[in-house]
């Protein structure tokens, strides 16, 4: 058997794992990870080995796919392409651009030929209508970043190599490998960490991260800022890092007053955890001088998101952690680079919202999700080009988003797979998947631990019908007149390369030598004290007014203490909604269940695998319970991403949004459970949910 052995990288998730693939033909026979990978190592979670069986999926979208009079008709390129752009054109005639949108999402993010192909096909159109999964996942982190040093891509990153003191507050990297901070290799990263200090967790469940930290603090939901913000008013009097506060920020003084109501006491009430635990928080912080702290969707998607975000980055501030050895640096990203630039400055204000819901903020080019069903419905919005996301399963109120998608004239997806999304579509676009396209990871290389980037080379060429996602939104701007495609190339002739040097072949090592490299190049394992020079002013913002005011907003003692909460969570084998359809194989072992604390699950009767009711002021879903004691009390954890149960049905994207990015609120979601009565007989146990971590 003549094979060939293939260096590439996984793009299910930030962690960018190194991979070796073996090919016999045009058949993958094997993925494993790549031992050779600087960041990687050879750690690789099992949605990275199943790339070979993805290729290889029967259900993958191999053709071209037209509804007409509500059938489902298999069309060439030329015809399905034609049709659209013929739809698209009347709409935008009649409606003016912005009736045409794009919602360019996870899948997206790691195809950065096709995303900005997306991304300049609507500018070019003249269209304002992009959304993105980045407003129902993290658009606090931006506003802080901004609203503090004056640019919303500042990405603080945990030194793994000196850090002595690490705090991870919502989020679970032994499970999701990070949020905007990817954790290859995590149970080995997080060990280093414990062995050479403390690591500490605030999470309201026991997580698998947790199980590996020196401390974990069971917060109630939503309240992590109180914690914070006890840790800033008594280190600003004891503890700080005065000569750094002095030379590099303003607002000391606001930020005093703003936290001063979080005292012991009433920080340990409001987050529910013991007063001798902060103070042994504290004393950790003081004691060890640097933190490197980083948080996830468990904060990102409550209502205290930015003021939590705030104050951990306030927290850095004061101790003189940030941009500096054993704390956090600021990762410039190695194509980037945006340590040899010079940044531009902005203050977080925002343009207004689409027409139906002007109170929403647009930033950084896009609208927020939360926007998408009204724009629809108010008929604002009539074209919709979807890829790399699956809308139906990600934004709240999936029954209204379908209602709205199905009254769309055009709904083109452009996947790799049959979705929630795709089986409303008017027109299906086959893409190339992962291996099926030459890449480079331009807008998530600032997520990895290290300043390092990958070139990879196709694996195999892309099967049947599949084309990559930059050539179907190029060829569609042809047919409405304008050019997609950087540097002047021409759709019909331009390759993967040849977008790609377009767009990244600005970083520090030209296009041609990664290329070259074939492989993982890496530049430096952290960069200091770029970020403190640029800031405006030289200062970091301390008080920002808006957070200021949003924290003097929050409430300082538990509305309901004893209320049932929604909160989130991932699991190993899927990522979103992907991979949770696969035939029962490998998916076989997690359980698409509502966690509940075993003396909640008692008060309300309800036992391991009893039918429930979850039911929100929003809208209600029926579940398998599971009970689950590395809960705190009161938490009710529902993972996102399945069909069924779909847990948006229990958030609101009009109720419940965040006033200052627009982010439908995820978790924390007051809720009620009841037992679905003469459901026990028919009871099912639910397999445990078992972490692979490797
Ligand atoms: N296996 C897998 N990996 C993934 C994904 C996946 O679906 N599956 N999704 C990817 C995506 S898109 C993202 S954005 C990242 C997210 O990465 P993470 O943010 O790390 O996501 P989670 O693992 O859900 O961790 C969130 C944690 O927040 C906790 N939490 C909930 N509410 C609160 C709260 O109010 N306060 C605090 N302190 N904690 C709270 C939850 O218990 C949970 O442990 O993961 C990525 N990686
Ligand atoms: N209630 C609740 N809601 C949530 C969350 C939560 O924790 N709780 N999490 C939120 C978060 S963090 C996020 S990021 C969003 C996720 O929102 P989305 O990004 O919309 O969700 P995914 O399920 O990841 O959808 C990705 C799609 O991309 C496709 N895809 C994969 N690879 C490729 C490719 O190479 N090319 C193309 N063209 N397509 C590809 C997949 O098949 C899939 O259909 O959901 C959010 N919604
Ligand atoms: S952790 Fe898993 S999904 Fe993420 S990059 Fe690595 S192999 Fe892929
Ligand atoms: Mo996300």
């Amino acid at each position: 058997m003549a094979t060939t052995e293939h260096r590439t990288y996984c793009r299910y998730c930030i962690s960018l794992c190194g991979l070796r693939v073996t090919t016999d033909g045009d058949r993958v026979v094997e993925v494993s990870g790549d031992r050779e990978h600087p960041v990687s190592a050879g750690y690789t979670c099992p949605k990275g080995r199943s790339l070979g069986a993805f290729h290889h999926r029967p259900d993958r979208l191999d053709h071209p796919v037209l509804r007409r009079d509500g059938e489902l008709v298999r069309v060439g390129w030329e015809e399905l392409l034609d049709d659209l752009a013929g739809r698209i054109r009347p709409i935008i005639e009649e409606s003016g651009p912005d009736a045409l949108g794009s919602f360019l999402a996870t899948g997206a993010a790691f195809d950065p030929a096709g995303r900005t192909a997306g991304t300049r096909l609507l500018r070019a159109l003249g269209s304002r209508s992009a959304y993105s999964s980045a407003t129902v996942d993290t658009p606090g982190k931006p506003l802080v970043a901004e609203l503090m040093g004056g640019y919303p891509g500042l990405i603080p990153a945990v030194d793994h190599d000196h850090a002595t003191l690490a705090l991870f507050v919502g989020t679970n990297p032994v499970v999701s490998h990070g949020h905007l901070n990817a954790l290859p290799m995590p149970t080995a990263r997080l060990r280093r960490l414990a062995e050479r200090g403390e690591v500490w967790v605030i999470d309201p469940r026991r997580t698998e991260t947790a199980k590996l930290a020196t401390r974990h603090l069971a917060v109630r939901p939503g309240t992590d800022h109180a914690v914070l913000a006890f840790l800033v008013r008594e280190l600003l009097p004891e503890g700080a890092d005065a000569a750094y506060l002095d030379a590099h920020a303003e607002g000391v003084d606001e930020l005093a007053s703003a936290v001063a109501p979080f005292d012991r006491d009433t920080a340990a009430a409001l987050a529910g955890v013991p007063a001798d635990d902060l103070d042994d928080l504290l004393a950790a912080v003081r004691r060890h001088g640097r933190i490197a702290g980083q948080t996830g969707t468990g904060v990102s998607m409550s209502a205290t998101a930015n003021v939590t975000e705030w104050l951990l980055w306030a927290l850095h501030v004061v101790t003189g952690s940030y941009d500096r050895e054993g704390g956090m640096w600021f990762h410039p990203g190695f194509l980037t680079q945006l340590d040899r630039r010079r940044l531009p400055h902005s203050d977080g204000s925002a343009a207004p919202g689409p027409r139906s819901r002007p109170e929403l903020p647009g930033r950084y080019g896009e609208y927020p999700a939360a926007a998408l069903a009204d724009e629809i419905e108010a008929g604002n919005l009539r074209a919709l080009l979807v890829g790399g996301g699956n809308p139906m399963l990600a934004l709240p109120q999936p029954e209204r988003v379908s209602a709205a998608l199905s009254r769309l004239d055009v709904l083109a997806v452009v996947d790799v797979l049959p979705s929630a999304t795709t089986a409303l579509a008017t027109h299906l676009l086959p893409a190339a998947g992962q291996l099926e396209r030459a890449d480079l990871p331009l807008f998530v290389d600032r997520y990895v631990p290290q300043v390092s980037t990958q070139y990879t080379a196709a694996v195999v060429a892309p099967a049947a019908q599949r084309r990559p996602m930059w050539w179907v939104f190029a060829q569609l701007g042809r047919r409405l007149g304008v050019d997609v495609l950087p540097a002047g190339l021409d759709p019909d002739t331009a390759t993967d390369d040849d977008v790609l040097a377009a767009i990244g072949g600005r970083g520090r090592v030209g296009f041609d030598a990664l290329r070259a490299a074939d492989g993982p190049v890496l530049a430096e394992r952290a960069v200091y004290g770029w970020v403190t020079d640029q800031l405006p002013g030289g200062r970091w913002r301390l008080a920002p007014p808006a957070l200021v005011a949003q924290l003097a907003a929050a409430p300082l003692v538990p509305a309901g203490p004893g209320a049932l909460r929604l909160i989130p969570r991932r699991q190993i084998r899927h990522l979103n909604s992907q991979l949770t359809d696969d035939g029962g194989a490998r998916t076989g072992r997690e359980a698409a269940a509502a966690g509940l604390h075993p003396a909640d699950a008692g008060d309300l009767g309800i036992a391991d695998g009893d039918l429930v009711e979850l039911r929100s002021a929003h809208g209600s879903l029926r579940c398998v319970a599971q009970v689950d004691d590395s809960l705190r009390r009161g938490a009710v954890a529902v993972p996102h991403g399945w069909g069924a149960p779909a847990v948006g049905a229990l958030t609101s994207d009009r109720a419940d949004v965040d006033p200052l990015t627009g982010m439908p609120l995820l978790t924390d979601v007051p809720l009620t459970v009841t037992r679905v009565r003469g459901a026990r007989s028919s009871r099912r146990r639910v397999p445990p949910v078992r972490t692979m971590t490797n």
